[in-house]
């Protein structure tokens, strides 16, 4: 490659492709090799001293560093426009790893109203078992932040979209306030995916995803990645991941470097597709309530367009005749799969109440929004026409 050509800022699907990996020079393998192995020779005794001491780049054990895992990390640094990426066991295994990483007993987190339901789940630990406070508070106005805002803050966490809400947070603001007050802010851009929303871009300190979503895409892995300074990710690296060791497996991530390659066109696909479904929702007579960032009717449409490169696959609803109306009409359903998880290339459908956010207790869990009835759905890759016919089949 000339020095030119690498000076050039290439476009988000060729980094989805190739960043991370260049052709063994060895065997040729176009593909990613699988470096199955938990540790490394070392070419001599000191050479493995250094190693350790931090004086010589090198790998030691895998949970400490894994070529495979390695490659995949520097893609999704590529994607999320970061300095450094560390994957993970899961999505949780990320969470929990940066979050402990950033605080210690006496510290508060201020939260969004409205987090995927193990999150809030891990925050509950976090306060009964390590004096770790958190508050839940509405980010749609600045003021309501600023209020909440304690002289112990360290960290302010958000995800946007709310799963399962698709409530909006302004990542620009909430980068600003994290710089103006000193804490440090955290992104779940599990929903939207790199290709669809960068957070770091606006000033955002650090960026989780559960991997196990749009990011691996086929449902058939689970796994987390964080994302921000190399100064953070090394102090997370070497503190919350190697000593609690909830690390990614090289065939995982072999699998995820695949599913990244395609991320693009398949969020095209996943966007175009929720459109269409969401428009065939909120047409449909015994539907309510549809939240889909995408409907000109969706509160923070506006908020949605201005930071969302595409409005992803993701839609809330009810119906009319409430919950029980609801559950039939998940069970009457035949291409679409009543399942947890997400941004799977197959359409999935979930009750929250029941399921994702069932450990939220019920009164917290309507003050985030998630009604009694609400059902989730991840729209698939498939042609929205068997999408749409499905539905309508399952609603009559
Ligand atoms: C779900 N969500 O169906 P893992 N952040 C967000 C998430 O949605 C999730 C995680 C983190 C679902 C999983 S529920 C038992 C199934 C926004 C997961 C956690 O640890 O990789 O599952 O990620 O909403």
């Amino acid at each position: 490659m000339s020095s030119k050509e690498s000076n050039r800022e290439q476009g988000f699907q060729t980094l989805a492709v190739h960043k991370g990996y260049k052709p063994d020079p060895l065997t040729g393998s176009l593909a990613l090799p699988i470096h199955q192995t938990s540790t490394f020779v070392f070419p001599s005794a000191e050479t493995g001293g250094r190693r350790f001491a931090g004086e010589e780049e090198g790998y030691v054990y895998s949970r400490l560093g894994n070529p495979t895992v390695t490659a995949l990390e520097e893609k999704i640094a590529a994607l999320e426009k970061g300095e450094k990426a560390l994957a993970f066991a899961s999505g949780m295994a990320a969470i929990s790893a940066v979050l402990l990483g950033l605080v210690r007993s006496g510290d508060h987190i201020l939260c969004s109203r409205g987090l995927y339901g193990c999150t809030f789940g891990f925050l509950s630990i976090l306060k009964d078992k390590f004096n770790v406070d958190y508050t839940l508070c509405d980010m749609r106005d600045k003021e309501s932040i600023l209020r909440e805002i304690k002289e112990n803050t360290k960290v302010i966490y958000i995800e946007t979209p709310i799963n399962p809400t698709m409530q909006i947070i302004d990542l620009a603001l909430i980068g600003q306030i994290g710089k103006e007050h000193n804490v440090t802010t955290v992104v779940d851009n599990t929903f939207m995916s790199p290709y669809l929303q960068r957070p770091l871009e606006y000033g955002c300190d650090v960026v989780v995803h559960s991997a196990t979503k749009y990011l691996g895409g086929h449902g058939d892995l689970v796994a987390g990645v964080a994302v921000g300074t190399k100064e953070f990710l090394e102090h997370i690296q070497f503190t919350t991941q190697k000593d609690i060791g909830g690390i990614l497996a090289p065939f995982d991530a072999f699998l995820l470097v695949r599913g990244i390659k395609t991320l693009g066109v398949r969020m095209d696909r996943h966007s175009e597709n929720a459109q269409k479904v969401a428009e065939f929702l909120e047409s449909h007579p015994k539907v309510t309530n549809v939240m889909y960032p995408g409907l000109k009717s969706f509160p923070q449409h506006e908020l949605a367009k201005r930071q969302m490169d595409g409005f992803g696959g993701l839609i809330s609803f009810e119906l009319k005749e409430g919950l029980e109306a609801g559950l039939n009409m998940m069970n009457k359903l035949e291409l679409l799969k009543c399942a947890v998880s997400l941004g799977d290339v197959d359409s999935l459908i979930q009750h929250p109440a029941s399921m994702t956010h069932s450990v939220v207790p019920r009164e917290e869990r309507i003050k985030m929004g998630i009604a009694d009835g609400l059902i989730r759905l991840s729209v698939g890759i498939e042609n929205v026409e068997d999408i749409i016919y499905d539905l309508e089949q399952a609603l009559s």
